[in-house]
């Protein structure tokens, strides 16, 4: 099995029973945010998380290497082009020696479990995409917060993928989705996507006695927290941006794992790099919430 290896900041902060927030590095790579924003939001989280008394752990693979913990001298590393990693794709790197494997929201979540981390944050998951009836196209993520203790924390997922049969899937994969003060499963760039949560939550500690409570020794908690107020898109403008750049994707033969990366940077174009702000804002918020889920499980195992 892979063994990640951490850093000492996060191995002892894991000893001591001190909060520990894992962040993946394909939001801070070419593949989810363009120079230089990308480098803002991975300052932005960092500090967030700090602020808030935890240690950041930014999950990647470099030189072959998974990591759980970078040090602050690595993380020009994480900021450039990369080559794409889900969990499966994570044996392949370390055998290939892959330079910089950027790992997303299933490959995180499967480091941090293996690493004893028991909350990551992000901005949003992948999911079930529009039109999987004939492509088949589901996210790994979903399969990854099934079979992994750990909580995500997101914004929702965007709404260029079928955010419904998102929720279907993860109900029938028995992955528990609560709502932070919100009874929506959050767009992303928008507070709502029309759709009801199972469950709201209003507190930390809620969301840590549901990860202590889990009937399967090996599953996860989903946690969506909607985009600041001030943050958000209009969601009519919104929608029509994402209906020009599917049709983009479909044009121009994007398929698998290349199509997020597609359609996100679409968005940015369209909406005149606006999309951006709105990133880092519900980026860096999710770490903030994360940060204190985390101190509420070090807590609760405290005791
Ligand atoms: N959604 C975003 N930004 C991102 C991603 C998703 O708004 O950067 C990235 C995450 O790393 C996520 C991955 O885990 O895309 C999902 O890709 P796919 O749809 O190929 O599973
Ligand atoms: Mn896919």
């Amino acid at each position: 099995m892979i063994v990640p290896s951490r850093s000492t900041e996060v191995a002892d902060a894991l000893s001591d029973g001190r909060p520990v927030v894992a962040l993946e590095s394909t939001i801070f790579s070419h593949l989810g945010l363009p120079s230089p924003a990308n480098a803002e939001a991975l300052d932005r989280c960092m500090n967030v998380v700090r602020a808030a008394g935890a240690v950041p752990a930014v999950t990647a693979v470099l030189d072959g290497v998974a990591r759980v913990g970078l040090d602050p001298s690595e993380h020009e590393r994480i900021l450039g082009p990369a080559h794409k990693a889900a969990e499966r794709d994570l044996p392949v790197a370390v055998a290939q020696r892959w330079e910089f494997g950027a790992t997303t929201v299933s490959a995180s979540v499967a480091l941090a479990a293996t690493a004893g981390v028991s909350v990551f944050a992000t901005g949003g998951i992948g999911g079930v995409h529009r039109g999987a009836g004939a492509t088949g196209d589901i996210s790994a993520d979903l399969d990854a917060l099934a079979h992994h203790r750990v909580v995500t924390v997101c914004a929702g997922a965007k709404a260029f993928l079928d955010l419904p049969r998102t929720l279907e899937y993860l109900e029938t994969v028995g992955v528990p989705v609560l709502g932070w003060q919100h009874d929506d499963f959050p767009a992303f760039y928008t507070r709502s996507s029309g759709l009801p949560v199972p469950h709201r939550v209003e507190s930390a500690g809620e969301v840590a006695t549901i990860l202590a409570n889990r009937t399967r020794e090996r599953s996860g908690v989903l946690v969506g927290v909607p985009i600041p107020e001030s943050s958000e898109l209009d969601p009519i403008e919104l929608d029509r941006v994402l209906a020009d750049a599917l049709a983009d994707c479909d044009a121009a033969g994007i398929s698998g794992a290349a199509i997020t990366p597609f359609v996100l940077g679409r968005i940015g174009e369209a909406t005149d790099g606006r999309s951006v702000p709105a990133n880092l804002s519900l980026a860096e918020n999710n770490a903030r919430v994360a940060a204190e889920i985390a101190a509420a499980v070090s807590d609760a195992s405290a005791t």
